[in-house]
């Protein structure tokens, strides 16, 4: 007699959790994992609070944003234990392979920012390769995504979630910076960060909006002092929510540091990326860009533009599974 799967059904849970949910939506099947008996009534309260905003039952997915439901493994190989995301965040996550792959280029014992950090992708892997992570996001919803996929992980500990427009907090630093405000270690510099957390900065992360799923046919805007893309390039003027190469230099001043790690399309204009560091005192190493596959290696889905240390320190063989073992 052919056995009976045995699974622990969370049906019940989500109906008494979501009232709004179908019966037929048995999430039991999409997040097999979730263990409620394992939950505080904290996080009982919060998966119950985020649920109605993310998209977890395939029929419930706008057509769009299916495809993304079928890697839902590939963003995260933990997915099964509880992981969720609302419509924005599925189409924008890093996958899983790629962020760690970024991670492992970020490494150092200070800290890293994430300054669009989403539903946490890229900081929950940042967590496990650096000294500490901040983790900006302007959508408070999407923060506790973020969070919540971080204790899926079990590195909420070493990320600072920290709500905001990045582009208020980059202000905010360059006039700090200016002032001189470095030196007070405890002051409070902006939404909860403080100058001693600051100073720690080694690097910055970038995934901003490419602008939407539909991004490969984003039209160019005209930008002072920046070449165009070639026709079937990414143009850095279609990223969101301002001009790809004025987020790249606020950052440099804001956090007074050129090591930047920015991901993009696939298909970025490789001219913009070099031309970015041109204007920069002092000179800077040339750019080091990683296309990253997915699916095992069958698949180009992105790129990633390394800038200064990350680039000058570049390792050839990082992650290379040819590298020869060296013998002591
Ligand atoms: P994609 O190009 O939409 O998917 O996203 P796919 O399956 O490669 O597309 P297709 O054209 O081959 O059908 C690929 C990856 O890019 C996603 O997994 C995300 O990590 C990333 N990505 C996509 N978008 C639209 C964004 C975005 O707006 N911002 C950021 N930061 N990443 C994005």
């Amino acid at each position: 007699m052919t056995k009976k799967r045995k699974r622990t059904s969370v049906a019940s849970f989500v109906s008494q959790l979501d009232p709004t949910s179908p019966r037929k939506h048995n999430l039991s099947a999409y997040h097999p994992d979730l263990d409620f008996s394992t939950f505080s009534p904290s996080s009982l309260a919060l998966y119950t609070s985020l649920l109605p905003h993310c998209l977890v039952h395939p029929s419930s997915f706008p057509p769009k944003l299916l495809k993304y439901w079928y890697q839902r493994y590939t963003l995260f190989t933990l997915y099964a234990a509880g992981c969720l995301l609302d419509a924005e965040s599925w189409f924008s996550v890093t996958p899983e392979s790629v962020a760690f792959r970024i991670a492992k280029r970020c490494a150092c014992d200070g800290t890293v920012v994430d300054l669009f950090a989403g539903a946490g992708g890229n900081a929950i892997q940042l967590a496990m390769t650096c000294g500490k992570v901040i983790a900006v996001e302007m959508d408070e919803t999407r923060l506790k995504l973020a969070r919540w996929n971080a204790s899926v992980y079990g590195v909420e500990e070493r990320i600072a979630f920290v709500r905001g427009d990045s582009l208020e907090l980059m202000k905010t630093l360059r006039r700090w910076r200016e002032k001189g405000g470095e030196e007070e270690g405890q002051e409070e510099v902006w939404n909860g960060l403080k100058a001693s957390e600051l100073k720690a900065v080694e690097a910055v992360f970038l995934s901003p909006p490419w602008g939407g799923v539909d991004y490969a046919q984003s039209s160019q805007r005209e930008h002072l002092g920046t070449s165009k893309a070639r026709e079937g390039e990414y143009d850095l003027s279609s990223v969101q929510p301002i001009h790809g190469a004025d987020l790249f230099h606020q950052v440099h001043k804001a956090f007074n540091t050129s090591n930047i790690a920015y991901y993009l399309p696939r298909n970025t204009s490789l001219q913009q990326l070099s031309d970015l560091t041109t204007s920069l005192d002092p000179p800077q190493p040339p750019v080091r860009i990683e296309y990253q596959y997915v699916n095992h290696g069958t698949k180009l889905s992105s790129l990633t533009a390394y800038y200064g240390a990350l680039a000058a320190e570049w390792d050839d063989e990082l992650d290379d599974w040819r590298k020869t073992p060296t013998t002591a």
